[in-house]
């Protein structure tokens, strides 16, 4: 099976490419990727060595379609599976533009490209986010109105629109896949645990945006990669699955959890002015996922946190070589102006 695998430099794309590669013999994983600030060909450093016969990595933007359309020919692909996004939502907050461009745009260019190279399968990696915030209760379906609340989320509701119409109108086969908030190894420290880890592994104040109460639901990156396959596997075009991790937690709850493993003071925790439009809580019903497909989360939120806590540990050069002038820009920004509320 040879897979096109777009942003596989990521924090998940480049978990899926391991998993996938030490799941399935007959896997070939051709990664393109443009390498932003949060692509980094570290993260496969041991994939290339172990499987150099069955993985190949192509330097490219998915907006850049004659490259799309070169590479796509290099072999016969079986499947397309688009991780490829700027993914965070306080840069979105601060300027969207590159979202419009490599979420909405690049999307719809290799949308395109498939569809001339008749690829048999596209898979959309999505997200919760599209349907917007819940309340206290009730969990998202399928079914659930989509309506994202900031630029990143629009930017991924237009592309999964997109997706939807190609299927519909050109018939190009295809799936999208919505999961909740993942965490793991090789997580850009902008986002909210691996920002948690490695500060509070500096001494450093922890962040929490507004009350700390928002809920979101967490699933080990590894789960993620297994329900991505099991839905490459069973290929049904016109799907859409939700993936959750079924731990529902508050910020707060998690942040207090980190600063506790690590023996740190909770004085570390410091209340700042909230994200704005921040969705209160997040949670995937994940039913149709488990009958059709039998998959369900496997990673308890302790022993995964555990492990993720142990691998930033262990990586502190990696966290370190990421911590670049740009990352340092982009954090005195984006802190720059939250009031500290407490
Ligand atoms: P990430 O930011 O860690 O990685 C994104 C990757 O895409 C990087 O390697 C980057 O270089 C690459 N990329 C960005 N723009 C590109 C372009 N124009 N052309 C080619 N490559 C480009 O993101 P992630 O957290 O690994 O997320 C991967 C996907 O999963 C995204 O589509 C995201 O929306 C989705 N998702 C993420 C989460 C989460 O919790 N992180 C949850 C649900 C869905
Ligand atoms: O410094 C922080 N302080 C804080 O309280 C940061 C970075 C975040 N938070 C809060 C905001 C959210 O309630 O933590 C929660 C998680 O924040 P993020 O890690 O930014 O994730 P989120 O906004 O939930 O979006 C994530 O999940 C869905 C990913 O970044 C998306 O790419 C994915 O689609």
């Amino acid at each position: 099976m040879n897979i096109f695998i777009t942003g596989g430099a990521g924090f998940i794309g480049s978990n899926f490419i391991r998993y996938v590669l030490d799941h399935r013999n007959d896997a070939f994983i051709v990664n393109f990727d443009n390498l932003t600030y949060a692509g980094n060909l570290e993260n496969l450093t041991d994939v290339s060595q172990k499987y150099s016969d069955r993985y190949v990595f192509y330097r490219g933007d998915i907006c850049d379609g004659e490259l799309v359309r070169k590479v796509l020919k290099t072999r016969t692909i079986d499947v397309i599976i688009n991780f490829a996004a700027e993914t965070h939502v306080d840069r979105s907050i601060i300027s969207s533009d590159v979202f419009i461009q490599t979420n909405i745009i690049g999307t719809k260019i290799l949308l395109d490209a498939a569809l001339d190279a008749k690829i048999p399968l596209f898979i959309q990696i999505s997200t919760d986010e599209i349907y917007g915030s819940l309340g206290p209760t009730g969990k998202f379906t399928e079914e659930s109105q989509i309506k994202p609340n900031s630029p990143y989320s629009a930017s991924k509701a237009a592309a999964d629109h997109l997706v939807r119409a190609y299927y519909k109108t050109y018939g190009l086969p295809a799936i999208i896949t919505r999961c909740s908030n993942n965490y793991g190894p090789y997580q850009f420290p902008e986002k909210f645990i691996p920002l948690f880890i490695t500060n509070a592994l500096e001494d450093k104040p922890l962040p929490l945006y507004g009350s700390g109460k928002n809920i979101r639901d967490w699933i080990f990156v590894d789960d993620h990669s297994a329900a991505v396959l099991a839905i490459l596997q069973n290929s049904r075009p016109g799907e859409v699955y939700n993936i959750g991790g079924g731990y529902e937690k508050e910020n707060r709850d998690v942040a207090e959890e980190i600063l506790t493993i690590l023996g740190k003071p909770m004085s570390l925790l410091t209340f700042v002015t909230d994200r704005p439009g921040h969705d209160l809580r997040y949670a995937m019903d994940y039913t149709k996922i488990n009958r059709e497909l039998n998959w369900r989360p496997q990673m308890p939120f302790d022993q995964g946190l555990g492990l993720t806590i142990d691998w930033y540990k262990e990586h502190t050069d990696w966290v370190n070589r990421i911590k670049t002038k740009e990352y340092l820009q982009y954090y005195e920004l984006n802190y720059g102006f939250r009031r500290v509320l407490s």
